[in-house]
Protein backbone atom coordinates (compact mmCIF):
# COMPACT_ATOMS: atom_id res chain seq x y z
CA UNK A 1 0.00 0.00 0.00
CA UNK A 2 3.23 2.35 0.34
CA UNK A 3 2.04 4.59 -2.77
CA UNK A 4 -1.33 5.23 -1.64
CA UNK A 5 -0.96 5.08 1.98
CA UNK A 6 -4.06 7.61 2.51
CA UNK A 7 -5.95 5.12 0.70
CA UNK A 8 -6.83 2.54 3.37
CA UNK A 9 -7.52 -1.15 1.89
CA UNK A 10 -9.68 -2.38 5.11
CA UNK A 11 -13.01 -1.79 4.18
CA UNK A 12 -13.92 -0.18 6.91
CA UNK A 13 -11.29 2.42 7.42
CA UNK A 14 -12.00 3.11 3.50
CA UNK A 15 -15.71 4.27 4.36
CA UNK A 16 -13.99 6.35 6.88
CA UNK A 17 -11.77 7.82 4.95
CA UNK A 18 -14.77 8.47 2.73
CA UNK A 19 -16.33 10.11 4.99
CA UNK A 20 -14.00 12.40 5.42
CA UNK A 21 -13.30 12.86 2.23
CA UNK A 22 -16.97 13.04 1.01
CA UNK A 23 -19.20 16.18 1.35
CA UNK A 24 -21.68 15.45 4.59
CA UNK A 25 -24.97 15.01 1.34
CA UNK A 26 -22.58 12.90 -0.86
CA UNK A 27 -20.95 10.50 2.05
CA UNK A 28 -24.26 10.09 3.47
CA UNK A 29 -26.29 8.94 0.16
CA UNK A 30 -23.13 6.57 -0.75
CA UNK A 31 -23.33 4.96 2.93
CA UNK A 32 -26.94 5.22 3.29
CA UNK A 33 -29.38 2.17 4.21
CA UNK A 34 -33.05 1.38 4.30
CA UNK A 35 -34.79 1.75 8.02
CA UNK A 36 -32.33 0.71 10.53
CA UNK A 37 -30.03 -0.58 8.32
CA UNK A 38 -30.59 -4.44 9.45
CA UNK A 39 -31.00 -5.47 5.51
CA UNK A 40 -26.93 -3.90 5.44
CA UNK A 41 -26.37 -5.98 8.56
CA UNK A 42 -28.00 -8.87 7.69
CA UNK A 43 -25.82 -9.16 4.01
CA UNK A 44 -22.73 -8.80 5.69
CA UNK A 45 -23.78 -11.61 8.90
CA UNK A 46 -24.47 -13.84 5.90
CA UNK A 47 -21.05 -13.64 5.04
CA UNK A 48 -19.84 -14.19 8.04
CA UNK A 49 -21.95 -17.43 8.64
CA UNK A 50 -20.68 -19.38 5.44
CA UNK A 51 -17.36 -19.69 6.39
CA UNK A 52 -14.48 -21.54 4.21
CA UNK A 53 -12.89 -25.00 4.09
CA UNK A 54 -9.20 -24.41 3.24
CA UNK A 55 -7.60 -27.09 1.20
CA UNK A 56 -4.13 -27.93 1.26
CA UNK A 57 -1.15 -29.27 -0.89
CA UNK A 58 -2.99 -28.25 -3.93
CA UNK A 59 -0.85 -26.48 -6.70
CA UNK A 60 -1.77 -23.21 -6.86
CA UNK A 61 1.07 -21.63 -8.24
CA UNK A 62 -0.54 -20.70 -11.72
CA UNK A 63 -4.15 -19.00 -10.95
CA UNK A 64 -6.51 -18.72 -13.82
CA UNK A 65 -9.44 -16.41 -12.06
CA UNK A 66 -10.93 -15.67 -15.54
CA UNK A 67 -14.73 -16.46 -16.51
CA UNK A 68 -16.26 -16.01 -19.13
CA UNK A 69 -19.78 -13.41 -18.87
CA UNK A 70 -21.70 -13.28 -21.61
CA UNK A 71 -19.29 -14.07 -24.48
CA UNK A 72 -16.56 -12.04 -22.95
CA UNK A 73 -13.35 -13.19 -21.09
CA UNK A 74 -12.78 -11.43 -17.72
CA UNK A 75 -10.00 -11.37 -15.77
CA UNK A 76 -11.89 -12.13 -12.89
CA UNK A 77 -15.03 -12.39 -12.08
CA UNK A 78 -16.02 -8.84 -10.66
CA UNK A 79 -18.15 -5.99 -12.17
CA UNK A 80 -18.71 -2.75 -11.50
CA UNK A 81 -22.30 -2.12 -10.03
CA UNK A 82 -24.41 0.29 -11.70
CA UNK A 83 -24.44 3.60 -9.27
CA UNK A 84 -26.14 6.96 -10.04
CA UNK A 85 -25.06 10.08 -9.27
CA UNK A 86 -21.46 9.93 -9.25
CA UNK A 87 -20.29 13.89 -9.53
CA UNK A 88 -21.64 13.09 -5.87
CA UNK A 89 -18.30 11.68 -5.40
CA UNK A 90 -16.08 13.33 -7.86
CA UNK A 91 -16.57 16.07 -10.21
CA UNK A 92 -15.63 13.45 -13.26
CA UNK A 93 -18.31 11.36 -12.11
CA UNK A 94 -18.90 8.00 -14.14
CA UNK A 95 -16.10 8.75 -15.99
CA UNK A 96 -13.58 7.65 -13.21
CA UNK A 97 -15.15 4.45 -12.82
CA UNK A 98 -15.57 3.73 -15.82
CA UNK A 99 -12.27 3.90 -16.78
CA UNK A 100 -10.78 2.04 -14.16
CA UNK A 101 -12.78 -0.83 -14.91
CA UNK A 102 -11.53 -0.25 -18.63
CA UNK A 103 -8.17 -0.30 -17.83
CA UNK A 104 -8.71 -3.31 -15.36
CA UNK A 105 -10.65 -5.07 -18.24
CA UNK A 106 -13.49 -5.75 -15.74
CA UNK A 107 -17.43 -5.00 -17.01
CA UNK A 108 -18.79 -1.52 -16.20
CA UNK A 109 -22.27 -1.58 -15.61
CA UNK A 110 -23.62 2.60 -16.05
CA UNK A 111 -26.57 3.58 -14.47
CA UNK A 112 -29.40 5.20 -15.96
CA UNK A 113 -28.99 7.62 -12.53
CA UNK A 114 -25.35 8.84 -14.28
CA UNK A 115 -24.16 11.87 -14.22
CA UNK A 116 -22.15 12.08 -17.61
CA UNK A 117 -23.28 10.85 -20.98
CA UNK A 118 -23.65 7.67 -22.19
CA UNK A 119 -21.40 8.08 -24.91
CA UNK A 120 -18.65 10.22 -23.12
CA UNK A 121 -18.86 7.14 -20.18
CA UNK A 122 -18.30 5.09 -23.45
CA UNK A 123 -15.30 6.89 -24.29
CA UNK A 124 -13.93 6.69 -21.02
CA UNK A 125 -14.36 3.43 -20.28
CA UNK A 126 -12.59 1.96 -23.58
CA UNK A 127 -12.77 -1.22 -24.52
CA UNK A 128 -15.14 -2.69 -22.37
CA UNK A 129 -17.09 -4.59 -21.54
CA UNK A 130 -19.87 -2.11 -20.43
CA UNK A 131 -23.28 -3.28 -19.83
CA UNK A 132 -26.29 -0.73 -19.06
CA UNK A 133 -28.51 -0.92 -15.96
CA UNK A 134 -31.75 0.90 -16.85
CA UNK A 135 -34.64 2.79 -14.90
CA UNK A 136 -37.46 2.59 -16.57
CA UNK A 137 -39.97 5.44 -16.66
CA UNK A 138 -43.56 5.14 -18.28
CA UNK A 139 -42.24 7.43 -22.22
CA UNK A 140 -41.69 4.37 -24.48
CA UNK A 141 -39.63 6.47 -26.70
CA UNK A 142 -37.64 7.57 -23.76
CA UNK A 143 -36.78 4.05 -22.73
CA UNK A 144 -35.99 3.11 -26.65
CA UNK A 145 -33.87 5.69 -26.97
CA UNK A 146 -31.71 5.14 -24.14
CA UNK A 147 -31.21 1.86 -25.29
CA UNK A 148 -30.45 2.68 -28.50
CA UNK A 149 -27.88 4.91 -27.62
CA UNK A 150 -26.48 2.76 -25.22
CA UNK A 151 -26.33 -0.45 -27.61
CA UNK A 152 -24.28 1.80 -30.29
CA UNK A 153 -22.21 3.21 -27.64
CA UNK A 154 -20.92 -0.55 -26.91
CA UNK A 155 -23.25 -1.32 -24.28
CA UNK A 156 -24.13 -5.17 -24.88
CA UNK A 157 -26.00 -6.42 -22.07
CA UNK A 158 -28.77 -4.15 -20.59
CA UNK A 159 -29.71 -4.96 -16.88
CA UNK A 160 -33.07 -3.53 -15.30
CA UNK A 161 -33.51 -2.50 -11.78
CA UNK A 162 -36.74 -4.23 -10.42
CA UNK A 163 -36.41 -3.13 -6.45
CA UNK A 164 -36.73 0.73 -7.00
CA UNK A 165 -39.81 1.88 -7.94
CA UNK A 166 -39.09 4.47 -5.33
CA UNK A 167 -36.31 4.82 -2.73
CA UNK A 168 -36.36 2.68 0.06
CA UNK A 169 -36.73 5.17 3.48
CA UNK A 170 -33.16 5.89 4.94
CA UNK A 171 -33.06 8.08 7.93
CA UNK A 172 -29.45 9.42 6.92
CA UNK A 173 -30.59 10.77 4.23
CA UNK A 174 -34.42 12.07 5.48
CA UNK A 175 -32.77 13.99 8.22
CA UNK A 176 -30.35 15.81 5.88
CA UNK A 177 -32.87 16.83 3.52
CA UNK A 178 -31.06 14.35 1.11
CA UNK A 179 -34.84 13.67 -0.49
CA UNK A 180 -34.35 16.67 -2.49
CA UNK A 181 -30.64 15.69 -3.71
CA UNK A 182 -27.43 17.11 -2.44
CA UNK A 183 -28.22 20.78 -1.92
CA UNK A 184 -24.64 21.11 -0.36
CA UNK A 185 -22.90 19.38 -3.72
CA UNK A 186 -25.02 21.87 -5.78
CA UNK A 187 -27.70 19.85 -7.60
CA UNK A 188 -26.80 17.36 -9.68
CA UNK A 189 -28.44 16.95 -12.56
CA UNK A 190 -28.55 13.99 -14.87
CA UNK A 191 -26.60 14.14 -17.85
CA UNK A 192 -27.88 10.85 -19.54
CA UNK A 193 -31.23 12.61 -19.70
CA UNK A 194 -30.35 16.08 -20.88
CA UNK A 195 -28.42 14.12 -23.81
CA UNK A 196 -31.42 12.38 -24.85
CA UNK A 197 -33.61 13.85 -27.49
CA UNK A 198 -36.53 11.51 -26.86
CA UNK A 199 -36.28 12.76 -23.32
CA UNK A 200 -35.96 16.52 -23.69
CA UNK A 201 -38.61 16.77 -25.78
CA UNK A 202 -41.31 15.15 -23.88
CA UNK A 203 -40.02 17.01 -21.06
CA UNK A 204 -37.34 19.75 -21.31
CA UNK A 205 -34.33 20.44 -19.54
CA UNK A 206 -36.07 21.74 -16.54
CA UNK A 207 -36.45 17.89 -15.02
CA UNK A 208 -32.96 16.77 -16.41
CA UNK A 209 -31.15 19.13 -13.86
CA UNK A 210 -32.02 17.85 -11.11
CA UNK A 211 -31.35 13.67 -10.48
CA UNK A 212 -34.06 13.77 -7.99
CA UNK A 213 -36.65 16.05 -10.17
CA UNK A 214 -35.56 13.57 -12.60
CA UNK A 215 -36.15 10.38 -11.19
CA UNK A 216 -39.59 11.22 -9.09
CA UNK A 217 -41.35 13.34 -12.20
CA UNK A 218 -40.00 12.00 -15.16
CA UNK A 219 -38.95 8.42 -14.58
CA UNK A 220 -40.81 6.98 -11.44
CA UNK A 221 -43.62 8.99 -10.96
CA UNK A 222 -45.53 7.27 -8.50
CA UNK A 223 -46.05 4.40 -10.68
CA UNK A 224 -44.34 1.16 -10.87
CA UNK A 225 -44.15 -1.19 -13.73
CA UNK A 226 -45.07 -4.86 -13.33
CA UNK A 227 -44.48 -8.43 -15.36
CA UNK A 228 -46.87 -7.35 -17.80
CA UNK A 229 -44.33 -4.40 -19.33
CA UNK A 230 -41.84 -6.88 -19.75
CA UNK A 231 -41.73 -8.47 -22.74
CA UNK A 232 -42.06 -5.30 -24.84
CA UNK A 233 -39.01 -4.21 -22.54
CA UNK A 234 -37.12 -7.28 -24.08
CA UNK A 235 -38.72 -7.64 -27.35
CA UNK A 236 -37.55 -4.24 -27.50
CA UNK A 237 -33.68 -4.38 -26.23
CA UNK A 238 -33.34 -7.75 -28.49
CA UNK A 239 -34.26 -5.62 -31.51
CA UNK A 240 -32.12 -3.09 -30.91
CA UNK A 241 -29.51 -5.21 -29.44
CA UNK A 242 -29.42 -7.80 -32.21
CA UNK A 243 -29.79 -10.38 -29.23
CA UNK A 244 -27.65 -9.37 -26.33
CA UNK A 245 -28.39 -10.47 -22.95
CA UNK A 246 -30.93 -8.62 -20.91
CA UNK A 247 -31.67 -9.33 -17.41
CA UNK A 248 -33.18 -8.32 -14.13
CA UNK A 249 -31.49 -6.94 -11.31
CA UNK A 250 -32.88 -6.79 -7.59
CA UNK A 251 -34.19 -10.58 -7.57
CA UNK A 252 -34.34 -12.02 -4.26
CA UNK A 253 -36.75 -15.29 -4.16
CA UNK A 254 -36.96 -18.04 -6.52
CA UNK A 255 -40.21 -17.34 -7.40
CA UNK A 256 -39.04 -14.18 -9.24
CA UNK A 257 -36.22 -16.01 -10.51
CA UNK A 258 -38.43 -18.50 -12.00
CA UNK A 259 -40.68 -16.01 -13.56
CA UNK A 260 -37.56 -14.26 -15.24
CA UNK A 261 -36.59 -17.61 -16.46
CA UNK A 262 -40.14 -17.91 -17.88
CA UNK A 263 -40.19 -14.09 -19.43
CA UNK A 264 -36.63 -14.66 -21.04
CA UNK A 265 -34.09 -13.26 -19.29
CA UNK A 266 -30.67 -14.48 -19.88
CA UNK A 267 -29.82 -13.61 -16.49
CA UNK A 268 -30.52 -11.95 -13.15
CA UNK A 269 -28.81 -10.35 -10.44
CA UNK A 270 -29.55 -11.75 -7.10
CA UNK A 271 -29.52 -8.45 -4.92
CA UNK A 272 -31.28 -6.22 -2.56
CA UNK A 273 -30.11 -3.35 -3.46
CA UNK A 274 -27.24 -3.44 -0.80
CA UNK A 275 -29.93 -2.98 1.99
CA UNK A 276 -30.87 -0.06 0.96
CA UNK A 277 -34.56 -0.80 -0.16
CA UNK A 278 -36.50 -2.51 2.22
CA UNK A 279 -35.27 -2.92 5.62
CA UNK A 280 -35.44 -6.21 7.86
CA UNK A 281 -34.85 -7.91 4.28
CA UNK A 282 -33.04 -11.67 4.41
CA UNK A 283 -29.40 -11.00 3.48
CA UNK A 284 -28.92 -11.09 -0.49
CA UNK A 285 -26.21 -14.23 0.03
CA UNK A 286 -28.59 -16.07 1.77
CA UNK A 287 -31.33 -16.45 -0.81
CA UNK A 288 -28.31 -17.38 -3.28
CA UNK A 289 -27.87 -21.03 -2.98
CA UNK A 290 -31.82 -21.77 -3.37
CA UNK A 291 -32.00 -19.54 -6.09
CA UNK A 292 -29.20 -21.21 -7.72
CA UNK A 293 -30.76 -24.47 -7.31
CA UNK A 294 -33.98 -23.19 -9.62
CA UNK A 295 -32.45 -21.62 -12.29
CA UNK A 296 -28.71 -21.56 -12.46
CA UNK A 297 -28.58 -24.07 -14.69
CA UNK A 298 -30.81 -22.13 -17.30
CA UNK A 299 -29.24 -18.88 -16.53
CA UNK A 300 -26.44 -16.58 -15.56
CA UNK A 301 -27.02 -15.40 -11.99
CA UNK A 302 -24.83 -12.31 -10.80
CA UNK A 303 -24.69 -11.53 -6.99
CA UNK A 304 -24.34 -7.91 -5.39
CA UNK A 305 -25.10 -6.78 -1.35
CA UNK A 306 -22.65 -6.72 0.51
CA UNK A 307 -18.94 -7.87 -0.51
CA UNK A 308 -16.12 -6.33 0.61
CA UNK A 309 -13.30 -8.70 0.07
CA UNK A 310 -11.91 -11.39 -1.90
CA UNK A 311 -13.66 -14.20 0.30
CA UNK A 312 -17.16 -12.37 -0.50
CA UNK A 313 -16.58 -13.23 -4.10
CA UNK A 314 -15.33 -16.27 -3.34
CA UNK A 315 -18.67 -17.09 -0.78
CA UNK A 316 -20.42 -15.94 -3.76
CA UNK A 317 -19.24 -17.77 -6.40
CA UNK A 318 -19.09 -20.61 -4.05
CA UNK A 319 -23.08 -20.40 -3.39
CA UNK A 320 -23.98 -20.26 -7.09
CA UNK A 321 -22.86 -16.86 -8.39
CA UNK A 322 -20.83 -16.65 -12.38
CA UNK A 323 -20.09 -12.94 -11.40
CA UNK A 324 -20.26 -10.51 -8.10
CA UNK A 325 -21.33 -6.64 -8.53
CA UNK A 326 -19.02 -4.62 -6.44
CA UNK A 327 -20.77 -1.08 -5.81
CA UNK A 328 -19.59 1.04 -2.38
CA UNK A 329 -15.90 -0.08 -2.52
CA UNK A 330 -15.41 1.16 -5.57
CA UNK A 331 -17.42 4.52 -4.63
CA UNK A 332 -15.36 4.88 -1.34
CA UNK A 333 -11.80 4.67 -3.50
CA UNK A 334 -13.06 7.29 -5.74
CA UNK A 335 -13.68 9.61 -3.12
CA UNK A 336 -9.34 9.72 -3.11
CA UNK A 337 -9.83 10.16 -6.93
CA UNK A 338 -8.95 8.09 -10.12
CA UNK A 339 -6.07 6.51 -8.38
CA UNK A 340 -8.10 5.63 -5.18
CA UNK A 341 -10.53 4.01 -6.87
CA UNK A 342 -7.94 1.76 -9.29
CA UNK A 343 -6.00 1.13 -5.87
CA UNK A 344 -9.11 0.04 -4.33
CA UNK A 345 -10.21 -2.17 -6.88
CA UNK A 346 -6.99 -3.57 -7.51
CA UNK A 347 -6.46 -4.26 -3.72
CA UNK A 348 -9.92 -6.33 -3.90
CA UNK A 349 -8.55 -8.38 -7.14
CA UNK A 350 -5.34 -9.49 -5.00
CA UNK A 351 -7.50 -10.32 -1.79
CA UNK A 352 -8.82 -12.21 -4.11
CA UNK A 353 -6.28 -13.60 -5.69
CA UNK A 354 -4.31 -14.44 -2.49
CA UNK A 355 -7.27 -16.08 -1.10
CA UNK A 356 -7.50 -18.66 -3.82
CA UNK A 357 -3.95 -19.39 -3.39
CA UNK A 358 -3.83 -20.01 0.50
CA UNK A 359 -7.33 -21.98 -0.12
CA UNK A 360 -5.89 -24.31 -2.71
CA UNK A 361 -7.75 -23.36 -5.24
CA UNK A 362 -6.08 -22.75 -8.29
CA UNK A 363 -9.31 -21.57 -10.76
CA UNK A 364 -12.93 -20.34 -10.53
CA UNK A 365 -14.38 -23.81 -11.37
CA UNK A 366 -12.53 -25.41 -8.50
CA UNK A 367 -15.10 -22.96 -5.71
CA UNK A 368 -18.42 -25.27 -4.95
CA UNK A 369 -20.57 -25.25 -2.68
CA UNK A 370 -18.45 -28.26 -0.81
CA UNK A 371 -15.97 -25.20 -0.10
CA UNK A 372 -17.88 -23.62 2.26
CA UNK A 373 -19.09 -24.93 5.71
CA UNK A 374 -22.70 -22.73 7.18
CA UNK A 375 -22.56 -22.29 10.73
CA UNK A 376 -25.88 -21.27 12.14
CA UNK A 377 -25.02 -18.88 14.82
CA UNK A 378 -22.85 -16.15 15.73
CA UNK A 379 -22.66 -12.15 14.83
CA UNK A 380 -20.26 -10.36 12.96
CA UNK A 381 -17.32 -9.16 14.67
CA UNK A 382 -17.55 -4.62 13.82
CA UNK A 383 -15.02 -3.02 12.72
CA UNK A 384 -11.18 -3.76 13.82
CA UNK A 385 -10.12 -0.98 16.14
C1 LIG B 1 -31.72 10.34 -8.11
C2 LIG B 1 -31.57 9.00 -8.71
O1 LIG B 1 -29.53 3.10 -6.80
C3 LIG B 1 -29.99 4.25 -4.75
C4 LIG B 1 -29.94 4.30 -6.23
C5 LIG B 1 -31.19 4.84 -6.81
C6 LIG B 1 -30.87 5.68 -8.00
C7 LIG B 1 -31.93 6.60 -8.44
C8 LIG B 1 -31.85 7.93 -7.77
O2 LIG B 1 -30.09 5.31 -4.16
O3 LIG B 1 -29.91 3.19 -4.16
Amino acid sequence: NGRYPSVPTDPHKLQESAKEKLTAGGYSYAASNAGLGWTDAANREAFYRWRIIPRMLVDTNVRDLTVDLFGHKIPAPVCFAPIGINKNYAPLGELIPARVAGELGLPYCLSTAGTQPIEDVAKANGSGPRFFQLYMGHDDEVTTSLLTRAFSSGFDACMLTVDTWQLGWRHRDVELGNYVFYKDNGIVGNEIAKTDPAFMKLHGDELAEDSGRWIDNAVWHGKAHSWEKMPWLIKEWKRISNGRPFGLKGIQSVPDAQKALEIGCDFIVVSNHAGRQVDGAVGSLDMLPEIADAVGDKMTILFDSGIRTGADIFKALALGAKAVLVGRMYIYGMSHGYSGCLHVMKSLLADFDILMTVSGHAKVSDITRDSLRYMPHGIAPGPRL
